[in-house]
């Protein structure tokens, strides 16, 4: 099948034979394994956070960005898992890929795993999809191993889907990972995926607390349980040494579709509205002209969602396939549980967090 044919069929909410789909993962497999770790673009570019499957959304997203190959896109990981669509998400962003390499950029996630997407949605989907037999999670999550890590625009915006590592002081370390593999449980390559900012709020701090001031600048240990959390002396150093002037990631949920931390020097880009369907934040898509001409292009869910709200919503009291799909998220603050048994992974924690502040450690 031609490339422009599986655009067609995508575009349209279609999924491709099977077949093809591993033609295309094989092919793609082929054009990645020649990227370095950390590919260097030039503006403009439109930075693309987390999409975790909302299908509909990111459509949203070439409407209002405008089309490939009309708008360069950089896209910061995270396509899978969560929302209801990842298989045809990520396989139009595998076909736009093959079709028009130099326009559009496709890091890994710290849900580009094997690991991960067996929990969070995309095994199952391609199982309810393609049959229980079929390989088609094999072929996506084998392209997943050669997703890049990150990426430099104008040779001084550093992108990455998570944020920085204690064992990364240079970008060159990063370029000599071996990436072609299983997002590991520690080290450089899965804390470039899992890391967080993490901003203090100095005018609550008094005197006393100097040294815990002082060492929650530095990287601390992170409650998602992989990767660190970091603050602004790391931030800093990191860019003063590297020559770089900013950092954009993507990985955590914001109420208003981006987050700025330290004055600017790291953004946070979330472009998946309305996420899983429930959280009832908006979205963005940074459009990068130059350094110092960029727009926030914020924007709220897309109307086919709201049909699946309906659904979700009259569903709770009779139970359907979606209800099931979000189940343990029913079970949010019925019952008091200590601390100890608190998952932060479990989607009912995700979404009692996120409905009390404004950034959450969404997976
Ligand atoms: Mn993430």
């Amino acid at each position: 099948m031609e490339l422009d044919e599986c655009l067609e069929l995508l575009y349209k909410g279609q999924l491709l034979p099977e077949v093809t789909v591993r033609a295309l993962c094989f092919k793609l497999k082929e054009m990645l394994v020649r990227e370095s770790n950390v590919v260097h673009i030039q503006t403009p570019v439109t930075v693309v956070g987390d999409i975790h499957g909302q299908f509909h959304d990111m459509l949203e997203i070439f409407l209002i960005g405008g089309p490939v190959p009309d708008t360069n896109y950089l896209f910061l990981g995270d396509y899978v898992d969560r929302g209801l669509y990842s298989v045809e998400t990520i396989m139009l962003l595998v076909v736009l890929k093959l079709r028009y390499p130099n326009r559009i950029h496709l890091l890994r996630g710290n849900h580009e795993s094997r690991q991960i997407t067996q929990s969070y949605g995309f095994y199952t989907e391609c199982s309810n999809k393609y049959g229980e037999g079929s390989k088609v999670w094999q072929y996506v999550t084998d392209i997943f191993d050669y997703l890049v890590l990150c990426c430099i625009i104008d040779n001084e915006i550093f992108c990455v889907h998570g944020g920085l590592s204690p064992n990364v002081q240079t970008i060159d370390q990063i370029k000599i990972i071996d990436r072609f593999r299983e997002i590991p449980h520690d080290g450089a390559m899965a804390d470039l995926v899992w890391s967080d900012p993490e901003e203090i709020d100095t005018s609550s701090i008094g005197h006393r607390e100097n040294f815990y001031h002082e060492s929650s600048q530095q990287f601390q240990i992170s409650p998602r349980g992989a990767g660190y959390t970091f603050g602004r002396c790391v931030v800093e150093k990191f860019l003063h040494f590297n020559q770089m002037d900013r950092i954009y990631r993507a990985h955590q949920l914001c109420n208003d579709g981006y987050q700025v931390y330290f004055d600017g020097l790291v953004t946070t880009v979330w472009s998946a509205p309305n996420y899983c369907y429930r959280c009832g934040n908006k979205a963005s898509i940074l459009e990068l002209y130059s350094k110092n001409e960029f727009y926030f292009n914020v924007f709220e869910e897309a109307p086919e969602n709201r049909l699946l709200n309906d659904n979700f919503n009259s569903s709770i009291t009779n139970g359907s396939a979606i209800n099931e799909y979000f189940d343990d998220a029913n079970n949010t603050g019925s019952t008091e549980t200590s601390i100890s048994d608190v998952d932060i992974f479990s989607d009912a924690y995700q979404v009692k967090s996120a409905s009390s502040r404004r950034v959450e450690y969404f997976l």
